[in-house]
């Protein structure tokens, strides 16, 4: 391959990366060894139909000392969703069994690993507050956001 041609090839992908993070229904967010993620906030316009969440853990740390997941439910239901999840241990992505609670989840990662969770908006309401978290023993008081479906001017004041 000439070195111009590599060039062109290259280009080609930075152009198709470009358009692949501007579908406003895929998201990225990126989690690390310091307990982080990178985003506080996340919304899904109300035109997406489904949504792409994938979730990287740029740090080194094995999933069993590090690990990260990207769990969606209703704010009010974080807590007690990361309680049974600890629950349930590692072993089950620290995530409680069939839990009605939980809108979507991804698995529990470690460094260099990525993982992608795809989910209808049919049950996402605008104007209520989600909560994105990690169910990581410990890590949800840090590693959480405010995830919104639609419009944020129509958030509700109330909880
Ligand atoms: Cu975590």
């Amino acid at each position: 391959m000439t070195l111009r041609k590599s060039i062109g090839v290259a280009a080609a992908l930075l152009a198709l990366t470009a358009i692949a993070h501007a579908d406003p229904c895929k998201m990225f967010i990126e989690s690390n060894d310091a307990m982080q993620y990178n985003l506080h906030e996340m919304i899904v316009p109300a035109s997406c139909t489904e949504v792409e969440v994938n979730l990287r853990h740029s740090g080194q740390l094995a999933a069993k000392v590090m690990g990260h997941d990207w769990v969606l439910a209703r704010e009010a239901d974080m807590s007690g969703i990361v309680t049974a999840g600890m629950a349930a241990g590692f072993k089950h992505g620290y995530l409680p069994e069939n839990d009605k609670r939980i809108i979507a989840a991804t698995k529990v990662v470690g460094g260099g690993e990525t993982t992608t969770v795809t989910f209808s908006t049919s049950g996402l309401q605008e104007g209520i507050r989600y909560a994105f978290f990690c169910t990581s023993p410990g890590h949800s008081s840090v590693m959480h956001g405010v995830f919104l479906f639609g419009e944020p001017t129509k958030l509700t004041r109330a909880r």
